[in-house]
Parts: C-alpha cells; structure tokens; sequence
C-alpha cells in the first residue's frame, strides 16, 4: 500500500477490500448482493476509485464494464443487468424496461433507459492520477470515445430547454430518489389509475408508484429525446448531477488531451454548464443551490446535500464558497448532527433520520462534499467529513447508510460505495 494507516485504519482498510473482493462478479461489482443483484452506473464508477487502490486492473474492467450497456445514444444506463441474476431478484427487471426493443440498445445484455450522475470521466481521471502511466494512457485511449459520446448525449438530448444544464426525468437518475427535493415536482405527476405492487426501500411509499408510471410513459415513448423534451411531466435541473457532470466535463477535456485528442469543445461545454449552475441553480437568498422544476421554472424549497456538491466547480466564486461552507457547518446540516453530513436540513420538516436519503448520512455524498472541499482548500471541512465516515463505519461496518445523529447502520450490509470509497479516503491521506 505504501500508505501510513495506524492499525485501526488498516484493519478497516483490510474490511473494505474484503467487502469488494466479496460483491466482485468477475466482471463487475454489485452494489449489494442481496438488494442490489446488478450494475449500477454510479456505484460502478465510486467502486472503480477504491479498486484503483486495491485492485488496479480490476478498476479498468469496471469502468469499461459499464459501458457495455451504452446505447447507440451515448446514453449510459444507470443499470446493466446480469443474465445470471434471477428476473424476480430485482424490480423493475429487464422484462420492466424492454431495453432490447429498442433500436439504439445494445443488443447482448439487458439495461435500464435512465441516466445517472456521470461519474466515469471523473473516475478514470483520478485513476489515471495513480502510478503506471503507460498502462493508463491504453485504457483512456480506449474509454475516450465512450466517454465522449456519454457527455454529447447529455448535452444533445438531455439539456430539455437549452439551458446548459441536463434535467433529470426521473428521481432514480439522481441517485437519491427519495430526496425531498423531488416531493413538489412528482406531487405533480398524475398517479396511475391503480397502484403497482409496492416497490423499493421503506420511505417511498406511494412515490413508488409514480417512479413506476414515470419509467412506463418513458418507455412506451421509445425513450425519445423529443418527447423528454415536449411532453415527459417529471423534468428538473438538479445541483449534484450537474455538478458531477461539470466536474466530469473538466476531467474529460484532461483525458482528451491524454488520449491525444482535441479538448476544446469540453473545455467549452465545462464553462457554459459553470455558468449556468450560478445563473439557474444558485438561491442567492438562501445561499444554497436547489433544484429547478423545469416544468414550473420554480426553484424547489428543500435544502439537501446536493446543494453542496456543486463544491466540485474549481471556478465557484469565493463568496459562494464561502456560504457553502457555512450552511454546511451550521445546526442544519453538520453542526448539529454527531455524524455529519445528513442528506438533508435537519431543520427543515422534510427531514427523517431513518429515511433513506431524506436525512441519513451516505458515504457517497460525503466523499463528494469531501472532494469539493478539497477542491476549494476548504481543510477544516475536509477533514470533517473524512472523520466522520471513517467513524462510521469503525462502528457500524460498511452499511448503505447511517444515522446522522447516532451512526447506527442502516439499509444493506456490507455495500460497495461505502467500502470502496472509505479505501479512497484513507488512500488519499498521503496527499496535502
Ligand atoms: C438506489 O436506487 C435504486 C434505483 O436505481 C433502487 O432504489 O432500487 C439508490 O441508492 C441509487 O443511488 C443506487 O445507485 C442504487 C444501487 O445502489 O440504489
């Protein structure tokens, strides 16, 4: 490892390997075998940051993997689903989303339609930061094309009213489903006429019925950019998508210029989206970034974690910054809560310690806030949440999420993102 743990951390780096080497298929890592039986796009890419720490070829194959799903969009699915898995493993299946009907779907293996935040240039940029340059100039030369054509997909027919910024059509793209911030724009989806059987993790309730009519509508549209755009009712510009997005567009140029090709026209596309995170997302009241119902042009009222991912954007003025950091540290997310950070105002009656991503700690988002920490020098707040993960999971174990109040574990045992990203984190202590 080369790294300087104390014996604590390397019995907790040993644990997380463990728990990789475990979920690992032979192609890919599940998020949990139990509840989560296939590829997920953003755990596949979190999960590649913590096998470029242990298992350096096993984190090329999977992040390559996940591209055997890509559609002839450009469209990365958030899910590729296994042929081994049983089909009543896991809901809404292949036979859910009917994938191989359509004409721009890979032909060999079954996907989802949806998007989710597009971690992978990101990932393979950090991996190609790691020692073995030779090996890693190959495989971006490889994954350059494939990456290029995922950010012109979303570029082309994502960003629904040429604002710069792509809208998610369903909450499951954002990765954090049952956030708050989607409550106002899905109580607007009309509910189907009767309900599909219940789905998904507890705190869902009757959203899961309303995730499931969102995915049918989109699918018996052909998955169509056009209808995304004309008629599709569920359309938001959210701050941590774009924001992942941006800060992906800004390591795609690098591997462009790695792969030996032209990084203009990403360094273009990094600065209109730059631009219109602040114009569109940024609540200069409130100094937070929210999310924007496309359909209403409203700014929706919750206050989440994602809000301070856009942390990622070198080029955030100072003074935003600045308000970032303090919403951060004050009663309503970290200041008040013994294992920050909470995924959403715990001020705020939206919040649920217990719920899922309505006010648990995930390992994900704080390694992302992490990141933009680090991003602004933002020390103090960095290590903040570098000791409250690794807190975590010393007393829980690698669970889906926690707590933000008592650190109990919640959700599945032994989940890839959070032990993946933990081995990131105490690999990163040799940085400044
Ligand atoms: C959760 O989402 C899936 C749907 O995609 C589900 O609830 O069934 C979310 O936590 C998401 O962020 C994650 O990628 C996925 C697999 O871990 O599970």
């Amino acid at each position: 490892m080369g790294l300087r743990l104390t014996g604590d951390e390397t019995a907790v780096w040993q644990a997380a390997a463990r728990v990789l080497d475990a979920n690992w298929t032979g192609t890919a890592t599940v998020p949990s075998p139990g509840l989560y039986p296939h590829q997920w796009s953003w755990d596949s890419a979190f999960v590649s940051l913590g096998l470029a720490r242990h298992r350096p070829e096993r984190a090329r194959i999977e992040l390559l993997s996940a591209f055997r799903g890509q559609w002839a969009t450009g469209l990365v699915p958030h899910i590729v689903f296994s042929s081994s898995v049983p089909r009543h493993a896991y809901f809404p299946g292949p036979e859910f989303w009917r994938s191989r009907a359509q004409p721009d779907a890979p032909r060999g293996v079954d996907t989802s339609g949806l998007a989710q935040p597009p971690l992978q240039a990101l990932a393979a940029l950090r991996m190609a930061q790691r020692p073995g340059r030779e090996e890693h100039r190959a495989f971006l030369t490889r994954l350059y094309p494939r990456l290029a054509a995922q950010h012109a997909y979303l570029q082309r027919d994502r960003d629904v009213v040429g604002s710069g910024l792509v809208s998610l059509c369903h909450p499951w793209e954002s990765g954090l489903e049952n956030s708050p911030a989607w409550d106002r724009p899905l109580a607007a989806v009309a509910p189907p006429l009767s309900p599909y059987a219940r789905v998904g993790p507890p705190g869902e309730g009757a959203d899961a019925d309303r995730y499931v009519s969102l995915v049918t509508s989109l699918r018996d549209a052909g998955y169509r950019a056009e209808y995304l755009r004309d008629d599709h009712p569920f359309a938001v510009e959210d701050p941590l998508f774009n924001a992942v997005y941006l800060a992906s567009t800004h390591a795609l140029a690098e591997v462009a210029e790695l792969a030996g090709a032209d990084p203009g026209r990403h360094r273009e596309a990094a600065q209109r989206i730059h631009q219109a995170m602040l114009d569109r997302l940024w609540d200069e009241q409130t100094c937070c970034f929210r999310a924007r119902d496309v359909r209403t042009g409203e700014l929706t009222p919750a206050a989440t974690i994602a809000g301070f991912v856009p942390l990622l954007d070198p080029e955030l003025p100072p003074p935003v910054v600045r308000g970032l950091a303090e919403l951060l540290l004050s009663a309503r997310f970290a200041g008040a809560t013994g294992y920050p950070v909470p995924t959403c105002d715990v001020q705020s009656a939206a919040f649920d310690r217990c719920a899922y991503w309505r006010g648990p700690t995930w390992v994900n988002t704080n390694w992302l806030v992490w990141l933009g920490a680090l991003t602004h020098r933002l020390d103090a707040v960095a290590d903040l949440l570098l000791g409250s993960t690794l807190r975590l999971v010393r007393q829980s174990g690698f669970r889906e999420y926690f707590d933000p109040f008592d650190g109990t574990g919640r959700g599945s045992h032994d989940f890839s993102w959070s032990a993946a990203l933990v081995l990131d984190l105490l690999g990163s202590r040799r940085a400044p």
